[in-house]
């Protein structure tokens, strides 16, 4: 295509031209990237067309519209007026307070504010839960703007890490890093939060001190405001190492503590004491925020009353925030409680995106409250902004696990709100829904084998595997300890029992663990991270640059680091289809039909219009089919190979 360009420009054509020609015209080498570029997309379009796509169900979006509509917020004090949100800057909110004081400051006038304020968690933990994490930044970015007005009174936006910064490369195939650079311009005034797993940053397993620092520095100096950092077993030394990282970044730490089972039934392991005697530990290694994370939604509101208001009582100056899911139905009654007896900031979901496995309902939150107490929220901004939401539910309806309606039996199994959705989807996907009822009690039992631990990314996958492997295998918990010895378990099974999670609370089940590593693998008795190697971080970043070319950045380094075949499959991708992230969403997800007019902007001013003509019948000799399409007028024709 450079050719191409070069011989028919008018310049060249002219015979006007001279030797520093090409260095004087750059927007030629432009027009040649954009080509390229537009054919890249097309090579990705065609497959679609040709091959459908990877998730059931994604074939029945064609019917949906492309895009969402924004919806207009409406100023009440100014005659109803509607708020251009492009060409005015959102009020100054929270984030001009951190900005201004620092995180010591910020905590404290957080903590001074008369009132709850709200965490919304659309942009990460209620797609996380609802959706599988499938939210594109295409969709978030063209929000982004109207979230700016509409919530500029909201404590934080939580946007990044969990589980999407692995799934944005794995699904999407978009950098985690561009989403968030991306909406960190178009919000300047709230807090952005994200979630850190401890010594794990953003993966499955302890990774060396050196690398949670250098990611979490990125993640700072690329728009993280706050850090959520819990560990999944509640051990401090794990927690540790990630709340230094944040500390020696600039960032707002908020240690969080997971509350894990229903404190008030007897007997309990995770108690009143328990967490009492934990949140010391926590508060004694200095954090600016102290988080309450429910992962799985069995924080009852009377659990609310005794923990926050302990907790209240016993540290009054410290910030309290506490996020739960609304798996068993009562999150929003449950974020009540814990607002009227001591927490300064709550989790809550935009209205189309709460209830169920996602946090509970912003607006049903803020009328459960009925004007008691200042939120720092105007309501019907809120109901506006929630129309796009219903909207691009929709869009992503092929990832939704179809849950009906509360599971208050979170209380016995207590699966975390992500993993429910997820362990279902998975069933349903494998033709195994009626399965489920005894995936759930084999959960329950597999907690019990492993001692009964903190439920949460990565244990949570521990004992949803291990409970798999016990349905697949039709293994009770007695077989399970009989066979000990003789059983070929998960990888994450034995990663758990070997300590390299870390240490559950009361120690791992003797004899079990004993007999399931036997000389298969040998017991770690210090904290994972300190008996790995540092990474040399600057030798990633020359081999990544060797491989893949001098625009690698330390932001690149801590996605290999994090994810090193995940981000290399990207980059395969990336290389094949070029940036596909600029793809409506339902273009991205659902084969073109004939006659489709698809609007792709590249960049700014560069629109590319892709009209979708006809497919060719299948060449047997070579098993591929032509897919043609018009770019912006110009016929394309597009070889693939049919793989059906
Ligand atoms: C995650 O780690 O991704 C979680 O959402 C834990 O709740
Ligand atoms: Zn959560």
């Amino acid at each position: 295509p450079f050719l191409l360009t070069l011989l028919t420009h008018p310049v060249f054509i002219s015979g006007d031209y001279w030797t520093t020609f090409i260095d004087d015209t750059p927007q030629l080498f432009q027009m040649v990237s954009s080509q390229n570029r537009a054919q890249k997309l097309l090579q990705f379009l065609a497959d679609l067309a040709v091959n459908g796509p990877s998730t059931k169900g994604q074939m029945g979006l064609p019917k949906l519209k492309s895009h969402p509509t924004i919806p207009k917020l409406h100023d009440r004090n100014n005659g109803n007026a509607a708020i251009n949100v492009k060409q005015t800057e959102p009020p100054a909110g929270w984030r001009q307070v951190l900005l201004k004081y620092g995180p010591k400051e910020f905590a404290k006038r957080v903590r001074n504010f008369n009132g709850t304020l709200i965490m919304d968690t659309t942009w990460r933990d209620a797609h996380q839960s609802l959706l599988a994490t499938r939210v594109r930044t295409y969709d978030l970015e063209a929000i982004a703007p109207t979230t700016a007005h509409a919530l500029s009174g909201a404590f934080a936006l939580e946007c990044w890490g969990g589980a999407t910064f692995d799934v944005a490369m794995r699904f999407l195939h978009e950098d985690p890093w561009d989403r968030l650079r991306k909406l960190r311009k178009l919000v300047p005034n709230i807090p952005f939060q994200m979630l850190l797993r401890g010594a794990n940053g953003v993966a499955y397993s302890s990774l060396p001190d050196n690398v949670i620092e250098h990611f979490v520095k990125q993640a700072k100096d690329n728009g993280i405001d706050i850090f959520r950092v819990f560990d999944s077993l509640n051990d401090l030394e794990q927690l540790e190492v990630g709340i230094k990282a944040v500390k020696k970044a600039g960032g707002v730490v908020e240690a969080t503590i997971c509350y894990s089972g229903d404190m008030l039934q007897p007997g309990k392991k995770y108690n009143i004491d328990y967490y009492l005697e934990i949140s010391e530990k926590v508060v004694k290694m200095g954090t600016h925020f102290l988080g309450i994370k429910d992962m799985a939604g069995t924080l009852k509101p009377a659990a609310a009353k005794l923990l926050i208001g302990s907790l209240r009582a016993k540290y009054p100056h410290l910030p309290i925030h506490v996020h739960s899911h609304d798996s068993a139905g009562t999150a929003v009654t449950s974020m009540t409680a814990c607002a009227l007896h001591g927490a300064d900031i709550v989790d809550v979901a935009t209205n189309s995106m709460s209830g169920l496995t996602s946090q509970g309902s912003l607006n049903a939150f803020l009328a459960s409250l009925d004007g008691e107490i200042e939120t720092n929220i105007n309501a019907h901004y809120a109901t506006e902004l929630d129309a796009y939401w219903a909207e691009v539910r929709l869009l992503y309806s092929c990832f939704e696990a179809d849950l009906k309606g509360p599971d208050p039996e979170v209380y016995e199994h207590e699966i975390p709100g992500g993993q429910l959705t997820n362990l279902l989807f998975q069933a349903q996907q494998l033709g195994l829904g009626e399965r489920w009822v005894e995936t759930k009690r084999a959960y329950k039992e597999a907690n019990y084998l492993l001692g009964d631990i903190v439920k949460v990314t990565p244990t949570s996958k521990v004992v949803g595997d291990l409970a798999q492997f016990m349905v697949t295998n039709r293994l009770s918990a007695d077989d399970v300890r009989r066979l000990a010895n003789s059983l070929d378990l998960p990888d994450s099974v034995m990663d758990f029992f070997q300590g390299k999670i870390g240490k559950p609370y009361g120690g791992f089940p003797e004899p079990l663990r004993t007999e399931v590593l036997r000389n298969k693998r040998r017991k770690l008795n210090s904290r994972p991270g300190a008996d790995t190697a540092a990474y040399d971080l600057l030798k990633v970043k020359r081999d990544l640059q060797g491989k893949y070319g001098s625009e690698i950045t330390d932001c690149d380094v801590a996605s290999y680091n994090m994810y090193p075949k995940v981000y290399e499959d990207f980059q395969k991708v990336k290389e094949k289809y070029g940036d596909l992230s600029v793809i409506p969403t339902k273009n991205f997800l659902a084969p073109p039909v004939i006659g489709e007019e698809i609007e792709v902007i590249i960049e700014q001013g560069k629109t590319l219009i892709i009209k979708y003509q006809a497919l060719s019948d299948i060449n047997k000799e070579t098993g591929t089919r032509e897919a043609y399409f018009e770019l912006n007028g110009e016929l394309r024709k597009i070889p693939v190979i049919d793989r059906s």
